[in-house]
């Protein structure tokens, strides 16, 4: 049932133990090879020497992604490039992308990190994963790639796109485990259904996926479509990439690889630390990272943490499932709005499709919010009458939920573009 019941189940004090051990490892390490932390550190005061239990970690600055950029493209490895073995990039919405580097010692963290958040969907040697993230230098297609194959599951590489072809080697090959983001493989199901296909016909089991937040009202529009459990795999390039988190069976917050990711959440806006069970930024430190090792990496992740051994007995601390980025929250009319409660909101109404878009406008000095969302086939075929009346009550229970009155903009099944990777959700037009 465990892949690593030694960790998976580790005792709080041999845990801190582990963390604090490494933890200090990382900091000699990082303030000895890189010239940035080392900086940073004297700056502040400072020294390895200082850091001698865990909660020691909050005696470190931040990194934010703005000063990987400003370390572009290798300021922050720390070991030499002939080391390196595998370099990865996440393109950024303006200008250089974010760069990072794996030793061979990395990969194989990666790998077993990976390989656990696949055991926790039941996925075993006996599995068919198929993975169906982007190949390249998009972390989720390789980060993935090499988990599965650690856990021995024998692996399709399908990469993304193509979808009929996917549907047809989901059935031909007898997946039972689908990886992809959950926007995609909610276009996987509407596309299954199109192709007029049977899902007795597939031996798909679950699926994990991330890469992007989704609610839960999501997850179980996903589940109930595909006629599997789905997990939540969560991850960032700037720590290792897909197997950071990832939740089991009980569906009841991610278990976080806490033997190489050092977790904290904080006040966004003050930097203080907040206690557990407080929703805020995640923080991670990564304690066994060789490559480039990252202290207290700003996530801009929102979530919580929760200690408490979990159902399926692994002591792992849980974090909840992302809310949103703090830099993908929309502040509209001095209002925070996520998309993934504009998600919720429709998901819980049906009638019409996952697929939604937001739109922010501003209108002599006031913003605008716009939801797109899309019919789907039942309702886009209905008289007017019953379509005027799904507005409204799309209306009301977003205005409900978000405290801000939204235009609501039914439009025809399949108007909105799908993705194959990390779904658009927001197009904002203000010029702030
Ligand atoms: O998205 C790594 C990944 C690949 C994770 C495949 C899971 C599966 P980046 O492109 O660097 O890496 O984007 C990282 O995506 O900071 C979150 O904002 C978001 N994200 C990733 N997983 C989740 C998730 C990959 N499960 C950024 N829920 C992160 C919500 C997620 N957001």
């Amino acid at each position: 049932m465990y892949w690593n019941k030694l960790i998976e189940t580790m005792g709080r004090e041999e845990m801190t133990e582990l963390q604090t051990k490494r933890l200090r490892d990382t900091v000699q390490r990082v303030y000895r090879q890189v010239p940035f932390y080392r900086n940073k550190m004297k700056a502040v005061g400072v020294l390895p020497e200082d850091i001698t239990e865990l909660d020691d970690v909050r005696k470190l600055p931040f990194i934010t992604k703005q000063e990987m950029r400003d370390n572009y493209p290798y300021g922050l490895f720390a070991v030499p490039l002939t080391e390196i073995v595998r370099i990865h990039a996440s393109s950024g919405t303006t200008g250089k992308p974010t760069v990072v580097g794996y030793t061979k010692q990395d990969i194989d963290i990666w790998a077993e990190v990976t390989a656990r958040a696949f055991s926790y969907s039941g996925a075993s040697k006996n599995s068919c994963i198929q993975i169906a993230y982007g190949y390249g230098l998009f972390t989720g297609g390789l980060g993935a790639h090499y988990g599965a194959e650690l856990l021995g599951a024998s692996v399709i590489p399908v990469s993304t796109g193509n979808t009929a072809r996917q549907i047809m080697l989901m059935k031909d090959f007898g997946t039972t485990v689908l990886a992809c983001t959950p926007s995609y493989a909610l276009f996987i199901a509407d596309t299954i259904r199109e192709m007029g296909l049977d899902l007795s016909e597939f031996k798909l089991q679950a699926g994990v996926f991330g890469a992007e937040p989704w609610s839960e009202n999501m997850r179980r529009e996903i589940e109930a479509r595909l006629g599997i459990k789905a997990l939540d795999i969560y991850g960032l390039s700037e720590i290792i990439g897909p197997g950071v988190a990832c939740d089991c069976l009980c569906q009841d917050g991610l278990h976080i690889s806490e033997d190489h990711f050092y977790p904290e959440i904080i006040n966004p806006v003050t930097g203080e630390v907040l206690p557990d069970g407080e929703k805020g930024e995640l923080v991670i430190t990564t304690i066994t990272k060789e490559g480039m090792p990252m202290v207290r990496y700003r996530t801009r992740d929102l979530t919580m943490l929760n200690r408490s051994v979990c159902d399926c007995g692994r002591t792992l601390i849980r974090m909840g499932k992302v809310l949103g980025r703090s830099d993908d929250m929309l502040i509209i009319r001095g209002i925070n709005v996520f998309p993934s409660q504009v998600e919720s909101v429709l998901l819980s109404i049906g009638n019409t499709s996952p697929h939604y878009q937001l739109i922010v406008d501003r209108e002599d000095n006031l913003d605008i919010l716009t939801v797109l969302v899309e019919m789907n086939e039942e309702m886009f075929s209905d008289e007017v009458r019953g379509l005027e009346g799904l507005e409204q009550k799309i209306k009301a229970a977003l205005s409900n939920v978000l405290q801000i009155s939204a235009k609501v903009r039914l439009v025809s099944p399949k108007s909105i573009e799908r993705s194959e990777g990390k779904a658009k959700r927001v197009i904002d037009n203000r010029n702030i």
